[in-house]
This record gives structure tokens, sequence and C-alpha cells, in this order.
């Protein structure tokens, strides 16, 4: 497959944009090739500038659950443009998709619309800390939720692609705040917490890990944070930007039973447009200005084009059958994979929770953020390679998870494990 126009963008870009990206891990550092750059997209397919097509399991990092402008979406957002793109004034269309997303999570009493996952997990923390009191946080190891200064410790994928766990440029004052556990490690959890008595104003997690591939909560991994929380009077934040209405209309927390006392969204959310959210009990929001003391605002915050979007892409999402098909998808791909893989004799854990997935290329299991080996990283980078030239479009890193989308077909995934086929193979 030929790359040159992509080529040549890329370097022209690198002149004007630090790395020729406005996010790390689309430069393509960590698996040795110059990024493709979309001239667009259409259903389950990306196209370059070269015009070569792609199977896409990126899907804009999770948004595109539909697959590419779906007309619905298309439609809802070009009816929108046509009245105005943004008042910074309240609209009708910020109260619709509020309550569709209470509707969907019962623990969401009342919810604010911001533009980023990165902006819903930082004013869901300050909220935190403003509603108890308290100036400590804890995450987990390999999580990742947006780059907020206090966040950016041990953060998973973007900084773990680049080898460097936590981001120069954060004070130490701050950094100080975060402690981190390992996920999927309640005993370890439970200790850190009894350390700081009285101090830590949240937990944060990704309910279902997505940067450091895809991790899965262990049985009672979540139940005992739900209770820690309890305990010790603690906001259990559950960070769906990834998985909510992703691995079922109420997320995580609809598919494992256990729910945050604040919650963080974005992506599909916005369906495709820049969005994010955080919502939760009536009783902390209510601290949030101008209702309380805890100050968060934005100027295209509740943005009336990526409400359309959103509003439009959950209606579709509603439909009777939507998840089901979204599992069945992955779940074919991922057993011809995993057949693939063994046909090969490469080593491989093949790890799925409904439309996200992600191929290790080790035997053991991933469950936590050490447990990826150091060569693991490397031989993705060749897989990823080999896949990219038969036309399969995975997200550029080891530390990132796959998405589905209910516009692949069956001929995609099985020209996907055909791919598979001949890049285990090479390996
Ligand atoms: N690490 C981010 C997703 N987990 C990258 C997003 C992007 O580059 O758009």
């Amino acid at each position: 497959m030929k790359h040159q126009q992509s080529s040549d963008l890329f370097a022209k870009a690198k002149q004007v944009i630090p790395g020729g990206v406005n996010s790390p891990v689309r430069a393509f550092k960590s698996v040795g090739c110059d990024p493709i750059f979309i001239a667009r997209a259409s259903g389950s397919k990306v196209f370059d500038v070269d015009d070569n097509a792609y199977i896409d399991y990126v899907g804009s990092w999770g948004p595109m659950i539909l697959g590419h402008c779906h007309p619905k979406v298309v439609e809802a957002i070009q009816q929108t443009a046509a009245t105005g793109a943004s008042f910074g004034a309240p609209t009708v269309r910020e109260t619709q998709l509020a309550e569709m997303v209470c509707e969907a999570y019962p623990n969401i009493e009342k919810i604010r619309m911001v533009s980023s996952g990165t902006e819903a997990t930082m004013s869901a923390i300050r909220l935190a800390r403003g509603y108890t009191g308290r100036d400590k946080i804890l995450k987990f190891d390999g999580c990742y939720h947006g780059h907020a200064d206090s966040l950016l410790v041990k953060a998973g994928s973007g900084l773990a692609t680049f080898g460097v766990p936590t981001s120069s440029g954060v004070p130490a004052d701050f950094a100080k705040h975060t402690l981190t556990a390992t996920y999927n490690d309640l005993e370890e959890t439970k200790a850190m917490v009894a350390a700081s008595p009285g101090e830590i104003a949240c937990i944060i997690l990704e309910p279902i890990a997505g940067n450091m591939g895809c991790v899965a909560p262990k049985p009672g991994f979540l139940e005992g944070l739900r209770q820690l929380c309890d305990d010790q009077g603690i906001v259990l934040i559950i960070d769906e930007v990834m998985t909510g209405f992703r691995v079922a209309y109420g997320g995580a927390q609809e598919r494992f039973g256990v729910r945050g006392d604040l919650v963080t969204l974005g992506k599909i959310i916005g369906g495709g447009l820049p969005v994010g959210a955080f919502g939760g009990k009536r009783e902390i929001m209510d601290y949030l200005s101008p209702e309380g003391g805890v100050y968060q605002a934005g100027t295209l915050s509740g943005n009336p084009l990526a409400m359309s979007a959103g509003i439009a892409t959950l209606q579709l999402l509603k439909q009777d059958g939507f998840y089901e098909g979204i599992e069945d998808k992955s779940a074919y791909l991922c057993k011809g994979l995993q057949e693939a893989a063994t046909e090969a004799k490469v080593p491989t854990s093949l790890q799925r929770v409904g439309g996200m997935f992600c191929t290790y290329f080790q035997a053991e299991e991933v469950c936590n953020f050490s447990d990826v080996k150091a060569e693991t990283p490397e031989i993705f980078a060749r897989f990823f390679r080999c896949m990219l030239d038969e036309g399969i479009n995975l997200a550029p890193s080891q530390y990132e998870t796959g998405f589905m989308s209910i516009a692949h077909s069956l001929e995609d995934l099985d020209k996907t494990i055909e791919a598979a086929n001949k890049a285990f193979k090479t390996l």
C-alpha cells in the first residue's frame, strides 16, 4: 500500500504542529511508521489521502459506535448548523440530552455538559474535593482520565506508549495528592485508603480499563470499591468516557451492577462531536456553581451541534437488539483472531468486553498495567504495520482498546480475520 501523500502531509504538519499531531498517540511513533492522513469515512471504513480504504477499529477512539457518517446523525448536525452553531446560552437540546442520559443511568440525577472527557474528569474531581473538603484522590496505575495535572500520574496509553509513565510539567505539589493503586487489587487499595484516613476525596477508575488495552474488572473489585467508598465517605467516580453507552446502553455500571456517586461521560454522547459530561447524585451536583461554591464553566459547553449529534446517536442506540448486534460482531471477530493466532502459534491473550477488545502478544492474561510484558508492544508494532498494509486500521498502540461499530459487516470481519491470519504468520 502506498502512503506517499500521507507522509508528505505529515512532514508539512510537523513544521507547524508539535509532532505533526494534535494528540500524541496519533503520530504512530511506537509502531514505527508515518501516520495515515484520513480524507473521509463512511460506515465501517476510513479512506486516507492516498485513496486507500481501511476497515476501521479506531472509530475516532470510541464515539463512532454507529459507524461513520450515519445519515440520521449527519442530518441532525446539518439541520442544527443551519440554525446557529453556538450561542453561549441555554438551548432545549441540552435538557433533552441530559434527560436521556439521566434515564439511562439511574444514579445520574443531574448532569453538566462540557466539551471533552478531560474536562469532565477534571471537573468531577474538583467537585468531589469541594463536596468532601478533602484533597487527596486515588486512581489506578494504567487508567487514563484525560490530561488534567492531577490525573497525569501513571496514566496509561498516551504516556505508556512513549515510555513516560507520568508527564513532566506536573508540579510535584499537585502530584503528591494523587495516590495510585494497582488495578484489580482491592486489598492494596484498602491498605492505601487506611494509610490516609479521612483524607481521600475520591476514587476514580475506568470500570473497564481501556488505556492499557482492554482489562475487565475482576469479580468483586467494583463491588469492593463501592463498599470501601461507602465506609470511608469517599466519592466513587466511575469514568465511563469510553464505556458509557458502549458496553451497554447504561454503560459498565448497568453491565456490572455497581454504581458510582459521580459518573463521567464523553465520546458516544457527542456522536463524534467534541463533548463530555459529568453527573451524579443531586446532593453532590448541587455543590456546583451557580448553586454551590465549586466553579466550572465553558463557552462551548452544551454546544448545539454536539447536543444534536448526541441525541440522534442515543435514539439509534435505544433500538431493540443494538447491543446484542455489537456483542455478536465483537465475539465473532475475537474468536477468528484467536483461531488465527493459535494456528500461527503466536501466544496471545485476547481480551474483550462487549464492543471493546485487545490482542496482547503474550499468553498470560493482563489484569493490571504491569502484567503487560516488555516485549508485547514491540510485537504489536509489527502486527500493526502488517494489518495496516492489509487495509485494517487498528489503534497505533498496544495500550489502546479496539472498538466495534454496528456498521461492520460479516464481510468486514472475515476480511479482518484473513488479514490477521497473514499478519500472525509474519511475527
Ligand atoms: N489516548 C487517547 C485515547 N485513549 C488518544 C485519543 C486521540 O488521539 O484522539
